[in-house]
């Protein structure tokens, strides 16, 4: 059986968390708590050279790093199809899921980092105030996306994927959503309401 090596919080886990159950795959969750760094263990290091969650042992084929996992699912376990058929599709999907992996996620894991492992008095209000304003940016972004299509890529992909994984952090962090972006506001409904959001929770 495929066995997830993840921790409930992460993202980035939860971004292969939910494409295994959009492809109704059986996986055994093997957590590794952060919290207590357990991801630089010497015997965890053999799995993630670098340390960190996910990785994915797929009888005995070990990998990492949630955008090439959820590449090498998408290849290994075509179906249902999480991207396009088309190579100009193919493109866009991972555009977007670039765009969130390198310049939407990073600015919650700022977030994070102050508000999950420091006590409140030593959290920097600045650092965390400049992180919600970049997030916020990526709206923009997001919404030309979505413009007449119900998901970045036409249908529903590892793009979408990327981002189901954080949303959440926009209500836990307090950070809103202007009523003017419609097109997100829709999208994110719609990706909320598929199951695989409330099943990769943890
Ligand atoms: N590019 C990697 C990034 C993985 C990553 O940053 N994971 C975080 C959790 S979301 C982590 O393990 N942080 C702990 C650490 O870096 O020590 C991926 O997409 O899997």
């Amino acid at each position: 059986m495929i066995k997830l090596y993840t921790f409930p919080p992460s993202t980035n886990s939860r971004k292969v968390r939910i494409v295994l159950i959009e492809k109704g795959l059986e996986f055994e969750r093997i957590n590794v708590d952060l919290s207590k760094k357990e991801q630089k263990n010497p015997e965890y290091l053999n799995i993630h050279p670098l340390g960190q969650v996910p990785a994915l042992d797929d009888e005995g084929f070990i990998l990492y790093d949630s955008t090439v996992i959820n590449e090498y699912l998408e290849d290994e376990y075509p179906y249902p199809p999480l991207l396009p058929e088309d190579s100009e599709g193919r493109a866009r999907a991972r555009l977007m899921e670039d765009f969130r992996d390198n310049c939407f996620n990073p600015h919650f894991v700022e977030i994070i980092h102050q508000v999950r492992y420091k006590p409140e008095g030593q959290r920097d209000a600045k650092v965390i105030e400049h992180a919600k304003a970049e997030i916020t940016k990526c709206f923009d972004r997001i919404e030309r996306e979505l413009e007449g299509k119900e998901y970045l890529a036409g249908s529903f992909s590892l793009a979408d994927i990327a981002y189901m994984a954080n949303l959440d952090l926009l209500e836990r962090f307090d950070i809103p959503v202007d009523p003017k972006y419609r097109n997100m506001l829709a999208w994110m409904a719609r990706l909320k309401a598929r199951p695989s959001y409330a099943a990769s929770a943890s």
